[in-house]
């Protein structure tokens, strides 16, 4: 594969509620999930004051963004209420406000997303893609950002029988048609960014294609956030359980970066920011 230089066509700042970040350098999004069932082991159940230190963790560590999730998404997980949702979030982003770094709500619901939003979140991260009704509209009165992830099916069956005739192909062309329906709805551009769902509907060797021609997703035209972190595809390559799984982590985050991605969703936060140092200082300009 041919190296891919910084995509310059990509928009260079986000506009993130309070906030107009900075793309020109990749930016690490901190994982905070106010939950008792997520994947990685790192969920803090409804306990609102170890969210709140953790984020303040993340952030002296050096992330750029906070994302709080409220319901776990992995493979197999139970929807929760939006009651518990809003009840497990909501005091985490009303303390947060004063962080100094945006605020990310990872929710796939308007209820949830308004309640954010009025809370003082700055953007949310919809791994639906605004697929729940008014979602989009919900957005769309706000300066929030928008992640649009790909996700094919739901959490509770996507990894039973996932499949594509051209992975590639049809989170690019499901992206665009996102990022579309975003832009007639009122949600300009520079607040949009994509992101194909690593591990959401995706087989190994779907996760891997998408992750190789990462070029292809930026070539869209939005600013490719990527969500790789202690995921099971890495663990299987590197053989290793979840906890172990941060320097496999990062190699993918930089993999990524290295492609075209500009935000890298992480648990590891301090690691990966020494790794994107190297990365920025290196990285042909
Ligand atoms: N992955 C997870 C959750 N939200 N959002 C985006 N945009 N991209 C992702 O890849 C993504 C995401 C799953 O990871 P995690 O939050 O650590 O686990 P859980 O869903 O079990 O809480």
């Amino acid at each position: 594969m041919p190296f891919r230089r910084l995509h310059f066509d990509v928009m260079q700042t986000l506009q993130c509620g309070r906030f107009r970040l900075d793309l020109s350098r990749p930016r690490i999004m901190a994982i905070v999930n106010v939950t008792p069932d997520s994947f990685s082991g790192d969920g803090v159940a409804g306990d609102v004051p170890r969210a709140v230190e953790r984020a303040r963790r993340l952030v002296d560590e050096g992330a750029d963004i906070v994302d709080i999730g409220g319901e776990s998404t992995r493979p197999g997980a139970q929807p929760v209420l939006v009651a518990e949702e809003l009840r497990r979030i909501l005091p985490v982003v009303e303390v947060l406000a004063d962080l100094g770094v945006p605020i990310s709500v990872d929710t796939r619901r308007s209820e949830v997303m308004r309640a954010a939003l009025a809370a003082g979140a700055d953007m949310i991260n919809d791994v639906c893609a605004l697929g729940a009704e008014a979602a989009a509209e919900t957005i769309a009165g706000t300066s929030a950002a928008v992640c649009l992830m790909h996700m094919r099916g739901i959490p509770e069956s996507m990894q039973a029988d996932p499949r594509y005739e051209d992975v590639l192909g049809e989170v690019c062309a499901f992206l665009s048609e996102r990022a579309n329906l975003a832009q007639r709805a009122g949600i300009e551009a520079g607040r949009i960014v994509v992101d194909p769902g690593f591990g959401f509907g995706k087989r190994f060797e779907h996760n891997l294609a998408l992750l190789k021609r990462l070029d292809r997703i930026a070539d869209i035209g939005f600013p490719v956030l990527v969500g790789l972190s202690r995921k099971s595809f890495l663990g299987s390559i590197a053989d290793r359980p979840v906890q172990e799984r941060a320097a496999a982590s990062v190699a993918a985050a930089l993999m990524a970066v290295d492609r075209g991605a500009r935000i890298v969703r992480v648990h590891d936060v301090a690691a990966t920011r020494d790794a994107l140092k190297i990365w920025t200082a290196i990285a042909p300009r």
